[in-house]
């Protein structure tokens, strides 16, 4: 039996990856911002249609430069239904997470309740655009202005979507995006910040190179986050292939909605009215957690390997102890509970998610 995994990097052929980087041979410039990673950055700020865009070694490292970049202080409102990097980020920048609940259709920020968490200590809202899912992006925006916060939209999977035509990065004042190998767009692993307002770029620049500005010059305490030359000639592979990769996610994503649409047990989550999905995961909500559970190991029986993203919430992993137990995200709770992603990635075969799917209507 062939396994399947969540998901299986998209490369480029070996033939073209070699093409890009053989002149790093000539010029032994490898990493600190060299003519690959100047390329992708240009490259990138075009497709995704901003001002500002700063390149990263990771996209946690980016989104916590992204965070040290407006010197917040106090409170974060934040979505516990995430991977673990949007909360350690907060934590990590010495800020504290206030945990709001999620939509129960698309898992992002619930603004109804975002107003009752504000308090004079809040300072930014950092949303998730979990599986590609935009958060209400206008409704966080007149929050904001009402009460003069930041917004920092995790973005890790979101790269390439839209929403009433343009491009998720062109919102909130800054939205990090990952470029992990797992990811729609990679660099192997990578990540970036983009803002519209271009003056941040000094500060984000210098913060991923410690801090330095100029031969002389070192002015902030930065760290060093900076992408690397292979890094950046495969982002310049991965983009020559990434509407192809896209319009494949979608077939398959298509195919999996056709053929569980009438099995009672699970919900299929939409994708969300005015937006250009990048189609990044496949996520499918059962009713209980014993459910998922069962599921889950009757397809690792069969050596499917779909995940359990994202469970448990952030703020009940173990190193938080009961710092934020108390804060009540019921939604995000039954969400975590039930969900299961299922594999999806430009490579997977038709067959497969035909055997995938007759695997769990087997079941019900
Ligand atoms: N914010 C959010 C909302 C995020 O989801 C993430 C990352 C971040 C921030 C931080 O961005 P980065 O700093 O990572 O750029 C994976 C990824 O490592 C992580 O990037 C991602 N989110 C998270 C959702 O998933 P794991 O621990 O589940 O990955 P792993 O190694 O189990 O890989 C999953 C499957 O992919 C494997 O079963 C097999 C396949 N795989 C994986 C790798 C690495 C391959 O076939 N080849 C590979 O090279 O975290």
């Amino acid at each position: 039996m062939k396994a399947i995994y969540v998901t299986r990097p998209s490369l480029p052929d070996f033939e073209t990856y070699m093409n890009e980087i053989k002149d790093l041979w000539d010029s032994h410039y490898i990493t600190n911002m060299g003519s690959k990673h100047k390329a992708l950055e240009a490259t990138l700020k075009d497709y995704l249609e901003v001002e500002g865009l700063t390149l990263y070694t990771n996209g946690h490292l980016a989104l916590e430069s992204g965070l040290e970049a407006f010197d917040l202080e106090g409170e974060v409102i934040t979505t516990p239904f995430t991977f673990i990097s949007t909360t350690h980020a907060i934590v990590r920048k010495g800020l504290k997470p206030v945990f709001c609940d999620i939509r129960e259709d698309n898992f992002t920020i619930d603004v109804t309740k975002i107003e009752d968490l504000i308090t004079d200590k809040t300072c930014a809202i950092a949303g998730v655009h979990v599986y590609g899912n935009i958060c209400d992006i206008e409704a966080i925006d007149r929050l904001a202005k009402k009460y003069s916060l930041k917004v920092i939209y995790d973005g890790a999977h979101a790269f390439g979507v839209k929403y009433k035509g343009q491009s998720v990065a062109r919102f909130g004042d800054l939205t990090m995006f990952s470029f992990h190998a797992t990811k729609v767009f990679h660099t192997i692993e990578g990540g970036g910040c983009c803002y519209g307002d271009s003056s941040l770029s000094g500060r984000l620049d210098g913060d991923k190179n410690f801090g330095i500005t100029g031969l002389e010059d070192v002015s902030y305490v930065g760290g060093n986050a900076k992408m690397n030359e292979f890094q950046a000639a495969m982002g310049l592979c991965n983009l020559q292939r990434l509407d192809e990769d896209i319009k494949k996610r979608k077939m398959l994503h298509d195919l999996y909605m056709e053929k569980l649409k009438d099995v009672s047990a699970l919900r299929l989550p939409s994708i969300q009215d005015h937006v250009e999905s990048n189609y990044a995961y496949m996520p499918i909500i059962f009713e209980s957690k014993d459910q998922r559970d069962i599921v889950y190991d009757k397809l690792r029986s069969e050596e499917i390997y779909s995940r359990k993203y994202f469970y448990p919430l952030t703020k009940d992993a173990a190193c938080y102890g009961d710092t934020f137990s108390h804060m009540e995200t019921p939604v995000a709770e039954r969400i975590s509970n039930g969900v299961l992603t299922l594999p999806l990635y430009p490579e997977l075969e038709l067959e497969d998610v035909e055997r995938i799917c007759e695997t769990l209507r087997a079941m019900f």
